[in-house]
């Protein structure tokens, strides 16, 4: 009993710390945001950036009421399922050329020193290895020096092949080298067609870890590797769902993209995709 009304005052300071660790404090800046929902391609932010992301190429419109992760009648999706290849097929020669852009580089995009990149896709066929691209922000499509960007790679063939995504970081003027998540078999993880899929992809400044889910499994870890160093002024307007070039496009849907000014936790990340399950992206 004697040692009771010690470890009673020291609680408040316990309490204080953890706030000072999670709490309001440590909030990180919701710089873009969009949910998709408008009836035509041209996308207002809801984050401190108000850039409009706009759709291009033939194949690609604002998705139909109710075609958006929760099902609800007011969520659409950005809908390039008319597309019939992906990324790009070499034997034809067809070129996947949809995408969504913004009007021009950003520096509040560009200068960020952490992160946290969140969307779901919807693939309407597998993805092309090393060719689709979701999240383009770099000087070039193929051995950029400046900024970065988020792809699908996959290995094997046939019913070995797999499935997996890279975030490609630049080295302010040097490539870098590629943080690839878990590889997924055909049906699973990030391998998954016709059915939405839950990405996230944190980087604390020196860390860069995957995350993955859908609208029935929470999000969990998917693998983790190391960046450390500065990505670099890249002068490329934001594109999602191809390169700048606008050649390694995605036949598929895209709905509810978020940046964030920093890392996420894994109970933040899984906060986010309940609320877009359940038609509440703003949540
Ligand atoms: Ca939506
Ligand atoms: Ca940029």
């Amino acid at each position: 009993m004697k040692n009771l009304p010690t470890h009673r005052s020291l609680r408040p300071i316990a309490l204080l710390a953890a706030l000072l660790v999670a709490g309001p404090l440590a909030a990180q800046n919701l710089v873009l945001s969009y949910d998709f929902n408008e009836a035509s391609p041209v996308y207002a932010s809801a984050g401190s950036l108000k850039a409009k992301l706009k759709g291009k190429g033939k194949e690609q419109k604002a998705g139909e009421p109710g075609s958006g992760v929760s099902g609800q009648p007011a969520d659409r999706s950005w809908d390039a399922s008319a597309a019939t290849v992906q990324a790009l097929d070499t034997e034809s020669k067809a070129v996947n050329r949809n995408a969504l852009a913004h009007d021009k580089d950003e520096n509040a995009i560009d200068d960020l020193k952490a992160m946290t990149l969140v969307f779901w896709f919807h693939a309407d066929q597998p993805l092309s290895s090393a060719a689709n691209r979701f999240v383009f922000n770099a000087s070039s499509a193929t051995k950029a020096t400046h900024g970065y960007y988020v792809r699908a790679v996959s290995r094997g063939n046939g019913a070995r092949r797999s499935q997996a995504l890279e975030f490609f970081p630049c080295l302010n003027g040097a490539e870098s080298k590629p943080v690839i998540s878990q590889y997924f078999s055909a049906g699973s993880g990030y391998a998954k067609v016709g059915e939405w899929v839950f990405v996230a992809i944190t980087w604390n400044g020196g860390r860069i870890d995957f995350y993955v889910g859908d609208r029935h499994s929470a999000a969990k870890p998917a693998g983790s590797g190391v960046f450390a160093g500065q990505l670099g002024d890249e002068k490329q307007a934001l594109v999602l769902g191809n390169t700048g070039a606008g050649n390694r496009g995605f036949d598929g849907k895209l709905d509810n993209f978020r940046l964030y000014d920093g890392a996420l936790s894994p109970v933040a990340i899984e906060a986010l995709r309940t609320a877009d399950v359940a038609g509440q992206p703003g949540a």
